[in-house]
């Protein structure tokens, strides 16, 4: 039997392009060790190259973000016309399993560990269910990745989650949406799986690799006291690791120096903002602005890039806010951030449904949930005119993302770097600095409505005979919508349900989706 696992995706920047940086979607190493040891599992990572289309697959697991979900149809739709029996994962399979059914055979919601066997049992013999749920997270049921399987395919391959959710409750973020919950794994099984994986990827992978790991996480500092105890177990391994974090942990000396001393040498945080008006409006109580430069500092002083993401609020920021980036992001210490992108409510957050009981309606006109990816324009602006703010936001990528802009920042990060000892953190944030081609892309509008589609739309090889009726062609290929000509939301995307309570048990919802599905 020929097992796939697919990750959909398409570019954000609508260039068309494959993503080949260092963070990859983790998900099909997961699930392929989820399945039987003999298994022929075949991972697909469309986020770095293009599916083979010419493939057989008997089972499909496919996962997506919410705006590749039009990728993700069309790939369902694709295999299953060629015999394959399609299941689908993930935030938005969990939050709107009911929009997320017609299109696959199955639906998971919550976590794959105790869900994937049994997928795959049912489909052995015959009796595949349309609607799986997960039970609440159990670390010891989490298996070592089989990082074999994407090493040709991922700059690092050792990678994989320390920890599963985030403790805060961001407005916007999409795992507020699909419930508060955080999970620390024992360390032990930590170093467990990278001892286990760099036997794995022993031969297949340069010798250097086997020391670098990516912690594929949301935030490995939720819980300070437990990312203590992890960096004593990884400090006698010896290696070069990075992860996401949230700025009150980087904020405390004593566990930056610990973070370094285990091989810590990068970090993504989420800055979001230099307005302290959007901050309160996100609800990212754990930032605090005036503190960033020292932050910042602090983390290259003991070697660790910090990469951080700005989101302009639709809510609370104006073009003046805007265009005064460059300087904000020159005083905090920042100077070029990972990227600059709009405050976009991902269907099911609570920021979401803030904007969809608003009347008039906040969001713009027929946005479609492609254009939900933070990189188009879904909501009206409540300061400012939307083509003033636009024209700011290009002019602001342009200088930020200029050659100039990104090597002064590199020459001033170096020497803080090198000043201190740390070679390989100033080569980091060069080969960083070097991909970040974020200048404005001219054939976009960057707004609802109007934005260019991302090439990946007309890039699946259907045949014409691939849809029975010109019904089933536009329900395949016709992109998902979100809002209708007036800006209200559609009906369907009025409902999401949570998966997970704060305990990490699951939410009365997805409970009696458990007793429907049983
Ligand atoms: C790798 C990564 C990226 C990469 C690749 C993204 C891509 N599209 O391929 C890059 C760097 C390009 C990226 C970019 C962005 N990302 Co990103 N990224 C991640 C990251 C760090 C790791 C994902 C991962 O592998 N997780 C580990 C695997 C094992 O779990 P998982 O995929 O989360 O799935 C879990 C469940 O959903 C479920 N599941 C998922 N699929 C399936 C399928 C089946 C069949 C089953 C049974 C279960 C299942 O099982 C897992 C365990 O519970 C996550 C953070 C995180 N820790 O998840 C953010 C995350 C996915 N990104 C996020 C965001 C916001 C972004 C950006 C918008 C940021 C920005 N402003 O630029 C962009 C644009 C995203 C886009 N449209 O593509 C959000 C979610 C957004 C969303 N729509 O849901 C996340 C969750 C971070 C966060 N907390 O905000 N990202
Ligand atoms: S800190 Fe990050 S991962 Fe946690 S809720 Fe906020 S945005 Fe989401």
């Amino acid at each position: 039997m020929k097992i796939g696992v697919v990750f959909a995706y398409m570019d954000f920047h609508r260039k068309g392009q494959h993503h080949r940086g260092v963070l990859q979607p983790q998900i099909g190493p997961l699930i392929a060790a989820l399945l039987p040891a003999d298994a022929d599992v075949h991972v697909v990572n469309d986020t770095w190259e293009e599916p083979d289309w010419s493939r057989d697959y008997d089972l499909l697991f496919i996962s997506s973000l919410h705006s590749d979900f039009d990728r993700a149809r069309q790939i369902s739709h694709y295999w299953r016309r060629r015999g394959a029996t399609t299941v689908y994962g993930g935030i938005l399979a969990s939050t709107y399993p009911e929009i997320c059914r017609p299109f696959f055979d199955a639906v998971v919601v919550g976590d794959p560990e105790s869900t994937v066997g049994r997928i795959y049992r049912d489909f052995c013999d015959r009796s595949l269910q349309p609607l799986y749920v997960g039970e609440p997270y159990d670390p010891e049921a989490v298996p070592t990745p089989r990082f074999d399987l994407v090493a040709d395919r991922q700059v690092v391959p050792l990678a994989m989650e320390a920890t599963r959710g985030c403790p805060f409750s961001c407005e916007f973020c999409a795992l507020t949406g699909y419930g508060t919950r955080f999970h620390f794994r024992p360390p032990e099984l930590v170093v467990r799986d990278i001892r286990q994986g760099q036997e794995m990827l022993r031969g297949l992978v340069p010798d250097d690799k086997l020391r670098q790991v990516v912690f594929a996480d949301n935030n490995i500092g939720g819980n300070p006291k437990r990312l203590r105890q992890l960096c004593d177990a990884l400090r006698p391994l010896d290696l070069i690791w990075g992860s996401a974090i949230t700025f009150n942990a980087v904020s405390d000396l004593g566990l930056v120096e610990e973070l370094s001393s285990s091989g810590c040498r990068f970090l993504f945080m989420g800055l979001e903002s230099f307005n302290p008006e959007a901050i309160q409006d996100m609800h990212k109580y754990q930032n605090a602005i005036g503190e960033t430069r020292r932050v910042m500092d602090q983390c290259r002083d003991h070697g660790i890039v910090v990469v951080s993401g700005l989101m302009i609020s639709p809510i609370t920021d104006d073009c003046s806010y805007v265009e005064s980036l460059p300087r904000r992001l020159h005083e905090s210490g920042l100077h070029v951030p990972g990227f600059i992108c709009f405050e976009s409510p991902f269907p099911g957050t609570p920021f979401f449904h803030r904007l969809a009981a608003e009347d008039p309606p906040a969001l713009l006109p027929d946005a479609l949930l492609r254009d939900f990816s933070g990189y188009t324009m879904v909501v009206r602006s409540k300061r400012e005119d939307l083509d003033r703010l636009l024209a700011s936001y290009r002019e602001v990528l342009d200088e930020v993302y200029s050659w100039s802009s990104r090597w002064g920042k590199w020459l001033r990060d170096a020497a803080r770097f090198t000043r201190h000892g740390f070679w390989l953190p100033a080569l980091v944030d060069a080969v960083h600095m070097a991909s970040l081609a974020h200048r404005p892309n001219p054939e976009r509008t960057y707004l609802a409505g109007t934005d260019a589609p991302p090439p990946e739309t007309f890039s699946v090889p259907f045949d014409d005979d691939d849809f029975a009726s010109d019904e089933e062609r536009s329900l395949i290929l016709d992109p998902m919508a979100v809002t209708d000509g007036d800006g209200r939301v559609l009906p369907a995307w009025l409902e999401s349900q949570k998966v997970f309570l704060p305990t990490g048990n699951l939410s009365a919802d997805a409970r009696a989706m458990v007793a429907g599905a049983g």
